[in-house]
């Protein structure tokens, strides 16, 4: 995506846009650092490229920018929980549009806050107030975080995942490490030697990963760094050959230049009593 091709609604700073794209507005950061761009819709990144190197995040040429369905790309907000638990698979805050709270800058780069709050119809799908922030700061690096706070006065339990799209040159060489010596596939425990290559559909959460998880990627020359916070594992996702023909949104073979590295709260297992906050969060570096 050219980010500056995008038609501009508004100026808010001598760095930071708002445009619109198909059926939504996006937030557009254009700094000496970095550009990004960042849905109101999902609360969705949906680009992120430090000046000087290639793009960090994959978007699917295939995505639906129209304003009721989730990106298929960028950087999904999975909450408040992960996954097909509940219904609307993955939450309902990647399909919510979020409110641009605050946006601030300065030479080393810039800060967008994104907020949701509980309304009649979160209520009506989770009956529960919250507050939830995504703060994205835009730099060399890309830092996101998911800030929660229980704005009720019950407890509520709590989980979701930053489901980064990672953007790689060839997944049949990618190598991603760091990830502890156990994964989870299928609902069932298995043993890992801490890394894992592609040659198949991967779907796993790794309980025990590094705080740091790398992702080699020699067809670009580089290595990526994801460091998570607040998570309790790391999902890696490809979805090979026959789920990317299988989803609309999903051109056939673009599975070979994609990987999620989520950092997740898999199972629901955080408990946020009243007033209390939570922070999930994820950084990309380009190495
Ligand atoms: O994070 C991996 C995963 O949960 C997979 O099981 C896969 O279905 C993927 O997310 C995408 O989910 P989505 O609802 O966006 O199609």
């Amino acid at each position: 995506m050219d980010v500056k091709q995008l038609p501009t609604l508004a100026v808010l700073s001598d760095y930071v846009t708002v445009c619109e794209l198909d059926g939504i507005k996006v937030v557009r950061v254009i700094h000496p650092k970095a550009t990004a761009t960042i849905s109101l819709f999902g609360a969705h990144v949906l680009s992120f490229q430090p000046t000087g190197k290639k793009d960090t995040i994959w978007m699917s040429e295939n995505a639906d920018f129209g304003g009721s369905k989730a990106i298929r790309g960028g950087i999904p907000v999975c909450w408040p929980w992960f996954g097909k638990v509940a219904e609307p698979s993955h939450g309902f805050a990647r399909t919510s549009e979020w409110t641009l709270n605050e946006h601030r800058e300065n030479d080393e780069g810039v800060i967008i806050s994104l907020t949701l709050q509980d309304s009649a119809e979160t209520r009506a799908i989770w009956p529960h107030a919250f507050k939830a922030e995504l703060l994205v700061e835009v730099t060399d690096t890309l830092d996101v975080k998911l800030v929660s706070t229980n704005t009720g006065d019950t407890p509520f339990q709590l989980g979701g995942a930053l489901h980064t799209y990672l953007n790689i040159g060839d997944i049949t060489t990618t190598t991603v490490s760091s990830l502890g010596n156990e994964y989870i596939e299928g609902g069932v425990r298995k043993p890992s030697a801490g890394n894992t290559t592609f040659d198949q559909e991967v779907d796993r959460i790794y309980p025990h990963a590094d705080e740091t998880v790398v992702v080699d990627d020699p067809a670009l020359q580089r290595r990526l760094n994801v460091i998570n916070g607040g998570n309790n594992g790391v999902v890696v996702w490809n979805p090979w050959k026959a789920l990317s023909i299988s989803m609309g949104d999903m051109a056939d073979n673009s599975y070979e230049t994609m990987v999620c590295v989520e950092s997740a709260v898999h199972d629901r297992s955080v408990t946020l009593n009243a007033g209390e906050t939570h922070t999930l969060s994820t950084k990309i570096v380009s190495c």
